[in-house]
């Protein structure tokens, strides 16, 4: 079953609760919540006091997408502002397993990330420790990319060792999704896609969400 999780990246920021609200009754499964420092990616979004006032309103389960340097100095702030799942950047941690280890201490789900340009093998020590691996398609820092086709492989590369580890790991894909290539990153392995442009300016978010799922 695949889940649908729109990125508020691409939401309106000046009503962030109704944008929420209006995925949520759209068929969205889970809400993306990209975080970004200015110093690992070029951009700078929101903090844990943003997650905190949202998670007030929905259940919606929180896919918090950490793209800053020294995650380990935020997971107790963002596990306490309601985090379901926090994921990290392979390329931001030196250690990532006493950082997965801490995510889970804090009661969240724990996830791992790579950029298009990281190998898959880069995570392949801590695959049986993880909840979720998010595999990139476009450089991270801003919405609205293209969609980078040669990370397909490195996303069937991924599904394979997922397999391997028989244990249930979502593989989340994120970057320039939308209905024309979610067939193919669906056939290469990915259960959960993030969509932030091409949900938030289509107009019709039901449609939009639901035209993914029938990909
Ligand atoms: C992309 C960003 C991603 C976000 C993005 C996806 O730079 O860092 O982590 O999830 O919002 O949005 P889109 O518009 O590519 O689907
Ligand atoms: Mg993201």
């Amino acid at each position: 079953m695949i889940l649908i999780a729109p990125s508020i990246l691409s939401a309106d920021f000046s009503k962030l609760g109704d944008e929420l609200k209006a995925i949520e009754k759209a068929g969205a499964e889970w809400l993306h919540i990209d975080v970004m420092d200015g110093h690992f990616v070029p951009n700078i979004t929101i903090g844990p006091i943003v997650v905190s006032k949202i998670r007030k309103i929905s259940d919606i389960f929180f896919d918090v997408h950490l793209m800053i340097e020294h995650p380990e100095k935020y997971i107790e702030q963002f596990a306490k502002a309601g985090a379901n799942l926090i994921t990290v950047h392979a390329e931001a941690c030196n250690e990532l397993e006493p950082l997965i280890k801490k995510i889970k201490e804090y009661g969240c789900k724990a996830g791992v990330s790579v950029n298009p340009e990281t190998p898959i093998d880069e995570i392949k020590d801590v695959i049986g420790m993880v909840d979720l691996v998010l595999v990139m398609s476009v450089h991270p820092g801003f919405g609205g990319q293209g969609f980078i086709k040669e990370v397909l492989p490195k996303i069937k590369q991924a599904r394979d060792m997922i397999n391997k580890t028989k244990k249930k790991i979502y593989l989340e894909v994120d970057g320039g999704i939308n209905k024309e290539n979610a067939k193919t990153v669906k056939q290469n392995g990915a259960d959960v896609l993030v969509a932030g442009n091409f949900v938030f300016t289509s107009g019709n978010y039901k449609e939009a969400i639901q035209s993914l799922k029938d990909a």
